[in-house]
């Protein structure tokens, strides 16, 4: 059954400096005025990585705790952490995001080549996440970034059971350097491989680079979700800088709405992902 479009936006990433992309936002105020602008638009999840004073990339404990309160404070957004991270961070640092007790966090089915570098997600590595999310009661959305992803997942769930709520809610990235292409053969693809996951398994996409338009288009076409921000893509059109991830979110609403799935409130978000409804 194909119902409205759960937004997702990823406002920064891990990949992208400030520097060369001055619209990114990397500091705590400029995450939230993003968040409720793109929540405001249609947005209902976001997916966080968070910078330090530097605008590098960090775990740090202390803001990622910080973080998760203000964004609570300030949206009913689902707050979905990274535990990806960047390349180079470690498991312990990555496990320990689970402490900040974000509502969702990321869980990535696998290893793959990431442009000249590795993002490793060892097996025992994924279990000990998935693990602790159930314990936690955390949601986890599992990144795929290649097929055989899914195929570690149907294990993973097959040997130590559905994730936190019940439902399973996959990701997938398409485009990167080393993972599966950004094409519309490669989401059809994937999109195949969910019937051997559990009934009701949903999926949001999202393309790297300038797949992300086709990716876009497929999925929705497919009954798939949607992922945009600037940590997949910091070029709106050829030659155009993204100006902000209002800018892509305000895109995404538009083709959900031509489309004729409309974005869901944050309320219907956590209906479908088997998040807990907020508590205000
Ligand atoms: N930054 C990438 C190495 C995730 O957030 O869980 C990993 C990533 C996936 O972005
Ligand atoms: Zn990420």
């Amino acid at each position: 059954m194909t119902t409205g479009t759960l937004i997702t936006v990823a406002p920064t990433g891990a990949e992208s400096a400030k520097v060369e992309v001055p619209a990114l936002p990397v500091t705590l105020d400029e995450l939230l005025l993003t968040a409720k602008e793109c929540e405001a638009l249609g947005a209902s999840v976001v997916h966080v990585h968070i910078r330090d004073a530097a605008a590098q990339p960090t775990l740090d404990q202390r803001r990622l705790r910080e973080t998760v309160a203000a964004l609570r404070e300030s949206t009913d957004l689902v707050v979905q952490l990274s535990s990806g991270g960047a390349v180079s961070d470690p498991e312990a640092d990555r496990l320990a995001v689970l402490d900040a007790a974000p509502d969702m966090a990321s869980c990535t089915m696998g290893t793959v080549n990431f442009g000249t570098d590795v993002f490793l997600n060892r097996w025992e590595f994924i279990v000990e996440l998935h693990t602790r999310m159930q314990e936690r009661g955390i949601v986890p959305e599992y990144e795929i970034f290649d097929l055989g992803h899914l195929t570690s997942l149907q294990r993973l769930l097959g040997t130590y059971g559905l994730p936190a709520g019940g439902h399973v809610h996959v990701d997938f990235v398409l485009g990167v350097p080393g993972g599966m292409p950004g094409t519309p053969a490669a989401l059809v693809a994937a999109e195949q491989m969910l019937r051997d996951l559990p009934t009701g398994t949903t999926f949001s996409a999202t393309g790297v680079g300038r797949s992300t338009i086709p990716v876009l288009l497929a999925s929705l076409s497919a009954g798939g979700h949607l992922r945009v921000g600037m940590e997949d893509t910091v070029t709106y059109a050829k030659g155009q800088p993204v100006e902000s991830n209002m800018q892509l979110v305000a895109r995404a609403v538009g083709f959900a709405q031509l489309a004729q799935r409309p974005p869901l409130t944050t309320v219907e978000a956590r209906e479908l992902l088997g998040v807990p409804a907020l508590r205000r």
